[in-house]
Protein backbone atom coordinates (compact mmCIF):
# COMPACT_ATOMS: atom_id res chain seq x y z
CA UNK A 1 0.00 0.00 0.00
CA UNK A 2 2.74 2.22 0.76
CA UNK A 3 3.99 2.06 -2.62
CA UNK A 4 1.01 2.02 -4.24
CA UNK A 5 0.24 5.85 -2.47
CA UNK A 6 3.75 6.68 -3.36
CA UNK A 7 3.27 5.92 -6.84
CA UNK A 8 0.46 7.52 -7.19
CA UNK A 9 1.76 10.74 -5.74
CA UNK A 10 4.64 10.96 -7.73
CA UNK A 11 2.63 10.72 -11.45
CA UNK A 12 0.59 13.71 -9.86
CA UNK A 13 3.73 15.60 -9.09
CA UNK A 14 4.92 14.99 -12.94
CA UNK A 15 1.43 16.71 -14.05
CA UNK A 16 1.61 19.67 -11.22
CA UNK A 17 4.90 20.71 -10.65
CA UNK A 18 5.03 22.69 -13.78
CA UNK A 19 1.58 24.81 -11.64
CA UNK A 20 2.52 24.39 -7.87
CA UNK A 21 5.90 21.83 -7.07
CA UNK A 22 6.35 23.17 -3.77
CA UNK A 23 2.91 23.12 -2.70
CA UNK A 24 2.56 19.70 -4.14
CA UNK A 25 5.57 18.64 -1.79
CA UNK A 26 3.90 19.94 1.32
CA UNK A 27 0.70 17.85 0.15
CA UNK A 28 2.38 14.37 -0.36
CA UNK A 29 5.09 15.48 2.55
CA UNK A 30 1.97 15.37 5.31
CA UNK A 31 0.67 12.35 3.00
CA UNK A 32 3.67 10.19 4.52
CA UNK A 33 3.85 11.74 8.01
CA UNK A 34 0.07 10.45 8.68
CA UNK A 35 0.69 8.16 11.89
CA UNK A 36 -0.22 5.16 10.63
CA UNK A 37 -3.00 2.48 13.17
CA UNK A 38 -2.14 -0.52 14.11
CA UNK A 39 -5.05 -3.38 14.87
CA UNK A 40 -4.74 -4.43 18.58
CA UNK A 41 -6.85 -7.34 19.90
CA UNK A 42 -8.08 -7.20 23.52
CA UNK A 43 -8.68 -10.51 24.97
CA UNK A 44 -10.99 -10.02 28.15
CA UNK A 45 -9.53 -13.07 29.79
CA UNK A 46 -11.27 -14.32 33.16
CA UNK A 47 -12.42 -12.61 36.80
CA UNK A 48 -12.00 -13.74 40.08
CA UNK A 49 -13.13 -12.47 43.30
CA UNK A 50 -11.03 -12.90 46.06
CA UNK A 51 -13.74 -11.46 48.42
CA UNK A 52 -17.70 -10.88 48.08
CA UNK A 53 -19.72 -10.19 51.02
CA UNK A 54 -23.51 -9.94 50.15
CA UNK A 55 -25.21 -10.23 53.50
CA UNK A 56 -25.51 -7.63 56.61
CA UNK A 57 -25.47 -10.06 59.83
CA UNK A 58 -23.30 -12.74 58.35
CA UNK A 59 -20.63 -13.80 55.67
CA UNK A 60 -22.62 -14.41 52.20
CA UNK A 61 -19.82 -15.33 49.74
CA UNK A 62 -21.37 -14.65 46.66
CA UNK A 63 -23.34 -11.67 44.38
CA UNK A 64 -25.53 -11.37 41.81
CA UNK A 65 -23.77 -9.90 38.76
CA UNK A 66 -24.18 -7.95 35.95
CA UNK A 67 -21.85 -5.17 34.44
CA UNK A 68 -19.40 -3.87 31.56
CA UNK A 69 -16.08 -4.39 30.21
CA UNK A 70 -13.97 -1.87 28.08
CA UNK A 71 -11.50 -1.62 25.49
CA UNK A 72 -10.53 2.05 24.94
CA UNK A 73 -7.90 3.84 23.31
CA UNK A 74 -7.25 7.25 25.20
CA UNK A 75 -4.29 9.77 24.91
CA UNK A 76 -4.09 12.97 27.19
CA UNK A 77 -6.90 11.70 29.27
CA UNK A 78 -9.17 11.39 27.02
CA UNK A 79 -11.42 8.83 25.30
CA UNK A 80 -11.05 8.28 21.17
CA UNK A 81 -12.90 5.22 20.93
CA UNK A 82 -14.68 2.26 23.36
CA UNK A 83 -15.84 -0.84 22.64
CA UNK A 84 -17.58 -2.35 25.17
CA UNK A 85 -19.22 -6.00 26.24
CA UNK A 86 -22.11 -6.29 29.09
CA UNK A 87 -23.02 -8.99 30.99
CA UNK A 88 -26.47 -9.16 32.17
CA UNK A 89 -28.50 -5.93 31.96
CA UNK A 90 -27.98 -2.33 34.13
CA UNK A 91 -31.47 -1.85 36.07
CA UNK A 92 -32.73 -5.27 35.16
CA UNK A 93 -34.19 -7.16 38.28
CA UNK A 94 -34.50 -10.68 36.99
CA UNK A 95 -33.76 -14.28 38.30
CA UNK A 96 -30.04 -14.51 38.62
CA UNK A 97 -28.35 -17.41 36.30
CA UNK A 98 -25.03 -19.55 35.99
CA UNK A 99 -21.79 -18.31 34.33
CA UNK A 100 -22.17 -20.97 31.63
CA UNK A 101 -26.03 -21.09 31.28
CA UNK A 102 -27.53 -19.91 27.85
CA UNK A 103 -31.06 -18.69 29.66
CA UNK A 104 -31.88 -15.56 30.68
CA UNK A 105 -28.68 -13.76 29.36
CA UNK A 106 -30.47 -10.45 30.48
CA UNK A 107 -30.38 -10.95 33.78
CA UNK A 108 -27.18 -10.76 36.66
CA UNK A 109 -24.83 -13.63 36.93
CA UNK A 110 -24.47 -15.71 39.99
CA UNK A 111 -20.78 -15.48 41.19
CA UNK A 112 -19.27 -16.65 44.13
CA UNK A 113 -15.54 -15.92 46.17
CA UNK A 114 -12.55 -18.09 45.14
CA UNK A 115 -12.94 -21.36 47.00
CA UNK A 116 -16.73 -21.38 47.69
CA UNK A 117 -18.31 -24.03 46.08
CA UNK A 118 -18.38 -23.27 42.14
CA UNK A 119 -16.52 -19.99 42.56
CA UNK A 120 -13.24 -19.17 40.85
CA UNK A 121 -11.83 -18.29 37.85
CA UNK A 122 -14.61 -17.46 35.45
CA UNK A 123 -14.04 -17.26 31.72
CA UNK A 124 -15.50 -14.31 30.30
CA UNK A 125 -15.67 -16.56 26.79
CA UNK A 126 -18.10 -19.10 28.65
CA UNK A 127 -20.19 -16.05 29.31
CA UNK A 128 -23.13 -14.70 27.24
CA UNK A 129 -21.70 -11.30 26.98
CA UNK A 130 -23.41 -8.60 24.08
CA UNK A 131 -21.09 -6.17 22.26
CA UNK A 132 -22.08 -2.85 22.85
CA UNK A 133 -20.60 0.96 22.49
CA UNK A 134 -21.90 1.92 26.28
CA UNK A 135 -23.21 0.55 29.15
CA UNK A 136 -26.74 1.22 28.13
CA UNK A 137 -27.68 -1.27 25.23
CA UNK A 138 -26.23 -3.70 22.94
CA UNK A 139 -25.61 -3.08 19.65
CA UNK A 140 -25.74 -7.04 19.05
CA UNK A 141 -26.72 -10.42 20.63
CA UNK A 142 -25.78 -12.35 23.91
CA UNK A 143 -23.52 -14.84 22.68
CA UNK A 144 -20.43 -17.09 23.98
CA UNK A 145 -16.90 -16.60 22.55
CA UNK A 146 -18.18 -12.49 22.83
CA UNK A 147 -14.60 -11.90 24.65
CA UNK A 148 -12.43 -10.17 22.25
CA UNK A 149 -12.06 -7.15 20.58
CA UNK A 150 -10.00 -5.21 18.10
CA UNK A 151 -9.08 -1.54 18.40
CA UNK A 152 -7.18 0.30 16.42
CA UNK A 153 -4.30 2.18 17.75
CA UNK A 154 -1.84 5.17 16.75
CA UNK A 155 1.09 5.60 17.69
CA UNK A 156 1.46 7.71 21.18
CA UNK A 157 -2.23 6.83 22.32
CA UNK A 158 -2.50 3.92 25.41
CA UNK A 159 -4.92 1.27 25.89
CA UNK A 160 -7.25 1.14 28.85
CA UNK A 161 -9.13 -2.06 29.75
CA UNK A 162 -11.75 -1.31 32.93
CA UNK A 163 -14.11 -3.41 34.31
CA UNK A 164 -17.53 -2.10 36.01
CA UNK A 165 -19.67 -4.95 37.62
CA UNK A 166 -22.26 -4.25 40.20
CA UNK A 167 -23.99 -6.87 42.44
CA UNK A 168 -27.93 -6.51 42.52
CA UNK A 169 -29.55 -5.88 45.76
CA UNK A 170 -33.34 -6.05 46.66
CA UNK A 171 -33.43 -3.31 49.53
CA UNK A 172 -31.19 -1.44 49.34
CA UNK A 173 -28.65 0.39 45.95
CA UNK A 174 -26.37 -2.28 44.13
CA UNK A 175 -23.02 -2.30 44.94
CA UNK A 176 -19.76 -2.23 43.58
CA UNK A 177 -18.32 -5.61 43.44
CA UNK A 178 -15.37 -4.82 40.80
CA UNK A 179 -14.62 -0.96 39.06
CA UNK A 180 -11.01 -0.68 38.33
CA UNK A 181 -9.30 -0.35 35.10
CA UNK A 182 -5.06 -0.58 33.92
CA UNK A 183 -3.80 2.00 31.35
CA UNK A 184 -0.58 0.17 29.01
CA UNK A 185 1.23 3.07 27.44
CA UNK A 186 1.59 5.47 25.97
CA UNK A 187 2.55 3.06 23.08
CA UNK A 188 4.76 3.94 20.32
CA UNK A 189 4.86 2.33 16.94
CA UNK A 190 7.90 -0.39 17.80
CA UNK A 191 5.62 -1.53 20.54
CA UNK A 192 2.17 -1.76 18.47
CA UNK A 193 4.08 -3.51 15.43
CA UNK A 194 4.15 -6.72 18.25
CA UNK A 195 2.59 -6.00 21.14
CA UNK A 196 1.91 -9.54 23.25
CA UNK A 197 0.99 -8.18 27.08
CA UNK A 198 -1.11 -10.73 29.42
CA UNK A 199 -1.87 -8.28 32.47
CA UNK A 200 -4.46 -7.92 35.56
CA UNK A 201 -5.74 -5.27 37.46
CA UNK A 202 -8.55 -5.30 40.04
CA UNK A 203 -10.22 -4.04 43.10
CA UNK A 204 -9.44 -4.03 46.57
CA UNK A 205 -12.29 -5.05 49.43
CA UNK A 206 -14.21 -2.49 49.75
CA UNK A 207 -16.99 -4.04 52.01
CA UNK A 208 -18.73 -5.72 49.16
CA UNK A 209 -16.27 -7.49 46.75
CA UNK A 210 -12.67 -7.56 46.03
CA UNK A 211 -11.86 -8.59 42.29
CA UNK A 212 -9.27 -9.73 39.95
CA UNK A 213 -9.37 -9.50 36.15
CA UNK A 214 -7.38 -10.86 33.49
CA UNK A 215 -6.40 -9.82 29.49
CA UNK A 216 -4.38 -9.99 26.70
CA UNK A 217 -3.58 -7.39 23.79
CA UNK A 218 -1.70 -8.79 21.23
CA UNK A 219 -0.96 -6.70 17.62
CA UNK A 220 -3.42 -8.46 14.90
CA UNK A 221 -1.83 -6.18 11.74
CA UNK A 222 -2.48 -2.74 10.86
CA UNK A 223 -5.40 -1.29 10.81
CA1 LIG B 1 -24.83 -6.64 48.03
CA1 LIG C 1 -26.85 -9.17 45.95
Amino acid sequence: MPTLTHGRCARTSMAALSVAGLALFGVSGSAEAAPVPFRIEVTFESIAFPRLDDCDLYSCPWAEMYGSLYGQTVKGGQTLSSTVRNIGQWGNDCQNTGWQDNKRPTCPVWVKEDGQGAGGTYKFADRLMCTAQSYKACTGAYRKANHRAVLSVNPGESIKVAVHAKDLDTGSSDDDICFASKTIGSLDAVKLASLDVHDEFGQGFNGDGACRLRFHLKTVGPA
